[in-house]
């Protein structure tokens, strides 16, 4: 049996032109002109099995453009997924399987949420980049038992957003061969023809970057795009195949901006039809078709292949196989927790007053002891953010064993290549920045919360805290901000003992990211008795009993909080002080914990250098806060605290006149 290529491209398309006519809405040019491009590349390279989308060794694809996700879907269904026709009928309807942009939660055999523009590229980077480091650290001769290609789509908004450029220039350093990216080369985006915005030579900005760069690829030629996939597996660079296409192709709109974003109507399905070819009617695909697509059995045979391989490889290596099962099913060692405990009650005894920081070095090298999946890093802040600790091997194309990437002053690109990381399993990345900076970071830590991965930003210099380099450097809103995004675990430690309770809270949450705001200056380490320490996790604990009021602070103001009830004990106001230092874990807390720590009928008082918004409401009108709502200042750090009102005495006067009226 024969189907030719045009056809089966044509079930890809018509699936997609229907879909979006029925939900109404939805963007069938790009799958329209991609159509092709995807024939190649699933009938004659990508290796996976339908039956088993998490079989670790498959391919792993990424839709960048994914307003496409219409071709992905098609894709899916055809080739064996658990993705039906009626899931297909129910694109972007509540509770589909076949949400608007592809979400890794909602769909078998979709990698990764991808939607806003060129993360998806920067996301793959950091899949190849996992497959590199893997392969490096598991492989054996004759057990190439991480071996798989990362194949993008991409489109020209992907290659217009920097994110593409912080991404594809590390990709080029470190020579990640294993990843082929297709350049749906359209000349389309949806303000019209790209040229009077976007004329860059796509091509030579690839070259730059070390690529192997395979150009004006006729993307409608099935046969040619496979070939150049042929030619881009023997490179040593990764490969940026532009495929020459016509969005919408075969319709009335074809070449314009109309058919990216709206669906193509019945009478246009018609014109198109006709002009391709294709004879059946909406959501019909013959059975030869459903045969040549489907990849279940040539998938089970791939993977039955990699298992035989495995469980020589196992017997072969006993440990490295356990040690690769449990990393890749994203498991900590089973005794991990209990050591973890006791590093935390032993640095209650142990540590100086350090930088938060600097404490979080200091976990790091425990903690990278024991989780050789940590892979560090950091963006050409090492010496700042101290993400580098004592077990840390640096990553190289040379040295694709490492543990430690600097990724350069590439925050975004970073955070994106972490996802990527994350999403393709065996690593847990985490690094850093100054926490003003994670604003170029943030659309990549939101989709870390979106998607539940487990990546950790290190995000260091919290505050004015960090003193002289002024505001531009000193953040604010950030920590507010970061703490509304849902999913994200944000917790600012005030001293050694709580920064190793927020390492172990992130790293053992398998079901989303943290982030760790630390200071950059020394920080008092307080008293504790072991059911406070054991606390801590809870978010809020109290760290200091009183009868007249609560004092609630955070990170480098939780010292600050304790000097204040000390004052404020010398003229007989006996205040409770809770350290809070994350707030999300906190509001969990049952109604009893919360009205233990911070009762509802006594006032309280925030204090924290950042703003003071999201604490209105525990305070409620029975308090203030003692916070930030403009920027810093470049001056000592000292100076700031105490011109920006977090003096001792300011704060005393302040809760004593509050009290008295
Ligand atoms: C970061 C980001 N900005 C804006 C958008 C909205 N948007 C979706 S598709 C698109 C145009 C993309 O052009 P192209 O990649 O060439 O897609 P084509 O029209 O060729 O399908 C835009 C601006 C987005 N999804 N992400
Ligand atoms: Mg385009």
């Amino acid at each position: 049996m024969s189907v030719d290529n045009t056809q089966l491209a044509n079930a890809i398309r018509f699936l997609s032109i229907d879909a979006v006519n029925r939900a109404n809405s939805g963007h069938p040019g790009a799958p329209m002109g991609m159509a092709d491009m995807a024939v190649a590349l699933w009938q004659n390279h990508f290796s996976h099995n339908p039956n088993n989308p998490k079989w670790l060794n498959r391919d792993r694809f990424v839709l960048s453009n994914g307003h496409a996700s219409m071709l992905q879907y098609s894709v899916l269904h055809l080739t064996g997924y658990d993705v039906s026709l009626d899931d297909l009928k129910s694109f972007r309807q509540w509770h589909s399987n076949t949400p608007g942009h592809p979400e890794i939660f909602e769909t078998p055999g979709v990698e990764t949420t991808t939607g806003p523009l060129g993360q998806g590229i920067a996301t793959a980077v950091g899949m190849a980049l996992a497959e590199k480091i893997l392969a490096a650290q598991f492989n054996k001769e004759d057990y190439p038992i991480v071996d798989h290609y990362t194949y993008v789509f991409m489109g020209d908004g992907c290659l217009m957003e920097g994110i593409s450029h912080e991404a594809c220039s590390l990709a080029g350093t470190y020579k990640l061969n294993k990843l082929i990216v297709l350049y749906d080369d359209n000349g389309i985006s949806i303000d019209g023809k790209v040229d009077a915005w976007f004329s860059d030579d796509t091509p030579k900005r690839f070259e730059a970057y070390g690529w192997n760069v395979i150009k004006a690829v006729n993307g409608h030629d099935t046969d040619a795009v496979s070939t150049a996939i042929d030619n881009a597996k023997k490179s040593d660079k990764p490969t940026l195949i532009c495929c020459k296409t016509h969005i919408g192709y075969g319709s009335p709109k074809v070449d314009t901006a109309g058919v990216h974003g709206s669906p193509l109507g019945k009478e246009n399905r018609q014109i198109t039809a006709e002009k391709l070819g294709w004879e059946y009617p909406e959501f019909e695909v013959p059975e030869s078709i459903y045969q040549a697509f489907n990849a279940c059995e040539k998938g089970s045979a791939a993977e039955a292949k990699w298992n035989a391989l495995f469980a020589k490889y196992e017997q072969q290596y006993p440990e490295l196989a356990a040690e690769f099962l449990r990393r890749s099913r994203g498991f900590l060692p089973e005794d991990f927790s209990e050591k973890m405990d006791k590093f935390i009650l032993d640095l209650q005894q142990t540590a100086d007053n350090v930088a938060t920081r600097k404490a979080s070095e200091m976990v790091l090298d425990f903690v990278g002891e024991l989780l050789p999946e940590m892979t560090g890093g950091s963006a050409d802040l090492t010496g700042s953010n101290n993400t580098k600790h004592k077990s840390s091997r640096i990553f190289s194309h040379e040295n694709p064993a490492g543990n430690y990437l600097s990724y350069g002053v590439r925050e975004f690109g970073m955070s994106a290549m972490m996802n990527g990381m994350a999403n393709h399993g065996g690593l847990i990345p985490y690094a850093g920045t100054f926490l003003v900076f994670s604003d170029y970071a943030r659309n990549a830590m939101r989709l870390s919360a979106l998607m539940k991965q487990r990546v950790i930003y290190v995000m260091t210099h919290d505050s004015i805290g960090l003193g002289e380099d002024g505001p531009t450097h000193q953040p604010i809103e950030h920590v507010a901000s970061l703490r509304v995004m849902p999913n994200m675990m944000v917790w600012r430690p005030c001293d050694a003992v709580e920064t190793a309770v927020a390492w172990q809270q992130a790293l053992e949450n398998n079901q989303g990211p943290a982030t760790l705001a630390l200071s950059r200056q020394n920080l008092a380490k307080p008293e504790r008795d072991e059911q406070q320490i054991a606390s801590i996790r809870k978010g809020g604990y109290v760290l200091r009993t009183g009868r007249d009021m609560t004092l609630v602070a955070t990170g480098s103001e939780v010292e600050l909080a304790l000097s204040v009830a000390e004052k404020l004990a010398d003229v007989s106001i006996s205040a409770q002080v809770v350290s809070m230092p994350c707030y999300d874990i906190y509001r969990q807390q049952d109604e009893a914990y919360q009205e233990e720590t911070i009762p509802s009928n006594k006032p309280r008082v925030v204090i924290e250098a950042g703003s003071t918004m999201i604490w209105e409401g525990l305070v409620a009108n029975n308090g203030f806060v003692v916070g930030m709502d403009s920027f810093g200042a470049s001056a000592p750090a000292n100076i700031l605290f105490e011109q920006f009102g977090f003096g001792v005495d300011t704060i005393t006067e302040r809760v004593k006149t509050f009290l008295q009226n």
